[in-house]
């Protein structure tokens, strides 16, 4: 079991700013996505898929791909498509995920969501645009990687986006609804599906593109696992005690909708230390990649401090 106090304090005296490198990592990110598609015939799609994936959000899975590349010795160049694939397919997911069928949302990122814009067909085919195009992106602009590098990246990201990834989770999700006595272990088989597969094909296939070892690629997947569950436990929280504004979402869902999260089981305080000792895991498998897991390491960090 990892110490956690010893692990935090550490990294709290770490010099690294990573506001600064977030905020400069976002706009690379934002500037690539924007030129990745363009306007053209028929209108309404191309609009319908840029007006979600350009309305921010926190670009967190595109970040952790281009900081495991960098750390596993790759450049940002070699990494931008399948980053901004993987925010694509995170991007198509919310967009689904809003519609009625679903979770049924009318805000997202402090937009009326998709669906309320251009109507439930265009942001289905919206999705289904941005689904397809992550993977031609991939395969079409990815430069300086070998080819076989290239073609494993985009099995992981099938995998991840698959019945045994998102889908799955979504679906187990949606067969959960209404059930309150839903026990730990399949609540985690849900998220570990639904949020924290996305999460750790971000690492992977940043490690993935530079030909890291199946050493380095199990590490740094253990981190990634670590800090996806992490990830979703503080979403459950601040679901509870973040506003609308502050998530550019509607707060109070799972509690309106009698949903099981991890706050409903264990409680507030349990939860929010069960997300600090998953960090101080995934920090703890960062520890022999020494300065260069700097970017990595304060990401789970923020993971746990986030407020929105
Ligand atoms: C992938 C084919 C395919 C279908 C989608 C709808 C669906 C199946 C899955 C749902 C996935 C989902 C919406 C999971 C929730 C993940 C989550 C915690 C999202 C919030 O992520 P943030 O906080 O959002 O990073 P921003 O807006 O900052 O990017």
């Amino acid at each position: 079991m990892v110490e956690t106090e010893e692990i935090l304090t550490e990294t709290e005296q770490s010099t690294f700013n990573l506001k600064s490198y977030l905020q400069q990592r976002k706009a690379l990110v934002e500037q690539a996505l924007d030129r990745s598609i363009s306007i053209t015939r028929p209108a309404t799609i191309y609009e319908a898929m840029r007006y979600s994936l350009l309305a921010g959000g926190k670009r967190l899975r595109p970040i952790l791909c281009l900081a495991t590349c960098e750390l596993a010795g790759g450049t940002i160049e070699m990494a931008m498509p399948t980053a901004c694939a993987l925010e694509m397919i995170h991007t198509m997911s919310l967009i689904h995920d809003d519609l009625p069928a679903m979770d049924d949302d009318d805000y997202r990122r402090g937009k009326p969501t998709n669906h309320k814009v251009y109507g439930e067909d265009i942001a289905i085919l919206a999705g289904d645009g941005l689904l397809a195009y992550a993977f031609e992106h991939v395969a079409l602009t990815t430069k300086n990687v070998a080819p076989e590098k290239i073609l494993q990246v985009i099995a992981c990201l099938g995998r991840t986006v698959g019945a045994a990834g998102l889908v799955g989770g979504q679906v187990l999700d949606l067969e959960s609804e209404g059930k309150t006595d839903l026990d730990a272990e399949t609540l985690t088989f849900i998220h570990t599906h639904k949020t924290g597969a996305l999460l750790r094909a971000s690492v992977e296939s940043g490690a993935i593109l530079t030909g890291a070892s199946q050493t380095d690629i199990a590490r740094l997947t253990s981190y990634a696992q670590n800090i996806g569950l992490a990830f979703q436990i503080i979403d459950d929280i601040l679901d509870i005690t973040a506003t609308n504004e502050q998530l550019g979402k509607t707060a109070g869902k799972d509690i309106r909708a009698q949903k099981a999260t991890y706050p409903s089981l264990w409680g507030l305080e349990k939860s929010q230390a069960q997300a600090r000792q998953l960090v101080a895991e995934a920090i703890a498998q960062l520890k022999i990649y020494g300065d260069r897991a700097k970017p990595l390491t304060a990401i789970a960090e923020f993971i746990v401090t986030r407020d929105r």
